[in-house]
């Protein structure tokens, strides 16, 4: 069964307080932040370099993500400070992260699925490898640290573990931005791979697998309740933010443009069914 160290509520309670009431990954639509926490030991505490929100929307079988910068300046709610996304997790885990993120887009966070660099290694193995499209060949620290120790060819590959990791990591031949869109092709892949049947009899696995190097807040019902999306999963639209360069007392921050943070913000409520999509001009 699937119990145990990964499960871990929220000190919100059962819903998030952008919600009036509990919703369920199986019938409602909801969101869901995957969160990678650049760590390899079990106590999950760090920065949270990898942020990807994503809303599934049921009545239409369709999926959106968003990647959120971890340079990325903004409230951190309960600091009452700027700085960057990834900070939130430092100072206040999940919990501040969740409200920080709900705050700056106005978006109810209704689950969560932070893993470190071992559970993210394990789970794709346990999925026998993710198919991606690596766009250029590059040499990378491993997990671990050590340089020049994985290689990566360019073109479609299914990638390991080890692999996998660099290839979500790595930023120093493009940028934090592309590595945000490479982070949102992989969590595509296992969306679908976790809407596929076959799939079905590893959640277990992989659940007891990383063990203490995961947490949620979604029940081995909610994951398999997400295969009522198996049939319909056709589109899964990426989104991304515009924003510019900003530097501040020497620190580098990702600054979101407002019509920017506006515009993606509509589109998730309009997904989840929080609100009217506006009229089309004619
Ligand atoms: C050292 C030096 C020096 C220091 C500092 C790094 C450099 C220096 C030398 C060595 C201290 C450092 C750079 C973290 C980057 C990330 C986070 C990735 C974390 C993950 C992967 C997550 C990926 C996802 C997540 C989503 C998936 C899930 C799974 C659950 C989903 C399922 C599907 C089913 C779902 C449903 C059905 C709903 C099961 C949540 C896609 C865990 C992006 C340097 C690099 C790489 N050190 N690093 O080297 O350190 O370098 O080289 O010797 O002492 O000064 O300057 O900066 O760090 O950018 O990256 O390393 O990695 O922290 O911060 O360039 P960085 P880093
Ligand atoms: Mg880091």
């Amino acid at each position: 069964t699937v119990t145990s160290n990964t499960q871990l509520e929220l000190e919100r309670g059962s819903h998030s307080e952008y919600r009036e009431e509990e919703v369920s990954l199986s019938s409602d639509p909801v969101s869901v932040l995957f969160l990678g926490i650049d760590s390899r030991d079990s106590n999950l505490r760090g920065l949270s370099d990898a942020m990807v929100l994503a809303t599934f929307n049921p009545n239409e079988g369709t999926v959106k993500m968003l990647n959120i910068p971890r340079d990325s300046r903004v409230e951190i709610v309960g600091r009452g400070t700027q700085d960057k996304i990834n900070h939130a997790h430092a100072f206040g885990g999940v919990d501040m992260t969740i409200d920080t993120v709900e705050n700056f887009l106005q978006v109810p966070v209704d689950y969560f699925a932070t893993i470190n660099f071992t559970a993210f290694m394990e789970i794709i193995d346990a999925f026998g490898g993710v198919e991606v499209e690596v766009p250029f060949s590059f040499t990378e620290i491993d997990s671990e640290d050590n340089q020049g120790e994985i290689t990566v060819e360019e073109g479609t590959q299914n990638l390991m573990g080890e692999e996998a990791l660099a290839f979500v990591r790595t930023r120093r031949f493009d940028s934090d931005l592309a590595r945000g869109e490479r982070q949102k092709e992989v969590i595509e892949a296992l969306i679908r791979e976790a809407a596929s049947l076959s799939s079905i009899t590893r959640y277990g696995d992989v659940m007891d697998s990383v063990e203490d190097h995961m947490k949620t807040n979604l029940s081995f019902s909610d994951l398999v309740g997400f295969h009522s999306y198996s049939d319909s999963l056709d589109t899964i639209e990426s989104l991304s933010f515009k924003g510019t360069d900003n530097t501040i007392d020497g620190v580098y921050y990702y600054q979101v443009n407002e019509d920017s943070l506006a515009e993606i913000s509509t589109r998730l409520r309009v997904h989840l069914e929080l609100e009217e999509a506006a009229a089309e001009q004619s």
